[in-house]
């Protein structure tokens, strides 16, 4: 496609203001969606950002009745995006954001070849994880390669504890809650028949995007729920038999919410739309992970 440079540059500016855009007007291919996905990135780690690892998407029978999408989907993971297990995280710079439940791996050694992911210790350790998306499209609507351009909806995640991996336990019990109550539940079978396959298929993907998957990396699996959309003061909860829980609340900064509230008393004269979070690189900043350390915050504005 022509304007791929502008689709990523817009998406990528879509993140950062928190303001959602329309979908592309033009046809394009499931290849040239990956095309944009990687400058959409590279623009990011162009201003310091580093990749945590990948993620698959669509990977349950739950999530691709609720999208309308049939395809499995991968997407990279910016550091930036991370969340410590039991913070606050800020989400006023998210448009409209929902949260899944997620099986985490651990990635041991690099995976270079789909050989590679059989050997031992390719898996490090699993975790239960809850991952926060946020679709830069209007409505959360989208074609196969729209999602895929935007990386796959990624907008956060959070890492539980890490447990040791034992392949035997794949078909496991998992439940999301919000504010104390049950609003999902499922099992990790859900995920390609069996979470194992995720790895397989985050390889191929990989490598079909001409990347390979290095050691400390996080594999997010793909969500085995429905995902729930997600407001602010909402206290998120999973947890996965066996490998535990993980959890965050949802909050939106003083700053924020002051914003808001006078552009909305000062409507009327405001130069444009609020921008909330606009100075972010990403919301959730309270609870990032070495959010001292994110470069690409300062003077990127600027
Ligand atoms: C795309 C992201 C899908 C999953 O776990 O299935 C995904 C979306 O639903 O907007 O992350
Ligand atoms: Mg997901």
């Amino acid at each position: 496609m022509t304007d791929l440079h502008k689709l990523a540059a817009v998406l990528d500016e879509a993140a950062r203001t928190g303001r959602a855009v329309p979908r592309p007007e033009q046809d394009y291919g499931v290849a040239d969606a990956y095309r944009v996905q990687e400058e959409l990135i590279r623009l990011r780690l162009e201003r310091g950002d580093r990749l945590a690892g990948v993620k698959l998407g669509f990977t349950s029978e739950g999530k691709r009745r609720q999208m309308g999408v049939h395809d499995v989907i991968f997407g990279r993971v910016p550091e930036s995006s991370a969340i410590l297990d039991g913070s606050y995280a800020d989400i006023s710079g998210f448009i409209h954001p929902r949260v899944e439940p997620e099986v985490v791996y651990l990635i041991g050694r690099r995976i270079a070849s789909p050989g590679d992911a059989l050997a031992p210790g390719a898996v490090a350790a699993v975790a239960a994880g809850i991952e926060v998306i946020d679709s830069r499209y209007e409505d959360f609507r989208f074609s196969l390669p729209d999602v895929i351009a935007d990386n796959t909806s990624a907008a956060g995640y959070v890492v539980g504890p890490w447990q040791p991996y034992d392949p035997s336990r794949w078909n496991l019990g998992v439940v999301l809650e919000i504010d104390g109550r049950v609003v999902q539940t499922g099992s990790t079978g859900a995920i390609l028949g069996d979470p194992r396959r995720a790895l397989a298929e985050a390889v191929r993907l990989a490598l079909q995007a001409g990347m390979v998957l290095e050691p400390g990396w996080v594999l997010l699996a793909g969500a085995a729920t429905p995902a729930e959309p997600l407001v602010p003061g909402a206290r998120v909860r999973a947890e996965i038999q066996h490998l535990g829980s993980v959890s965050f609340t949802a909050s939106v900064s003083e700053s924020a919410s002051a914003s808001e509230s006078a552009s909305a008393s000062e409507s009327a004269s405001a130069p444009g739309p609020t921008t909330p979070g606009a100075s972010a690189e990403t919301p959730g900043v309270s609870g990032v992970q070495g959010a001292s350390e994110r470069p690409g915050t300062s003077g990127e504005e600027s």
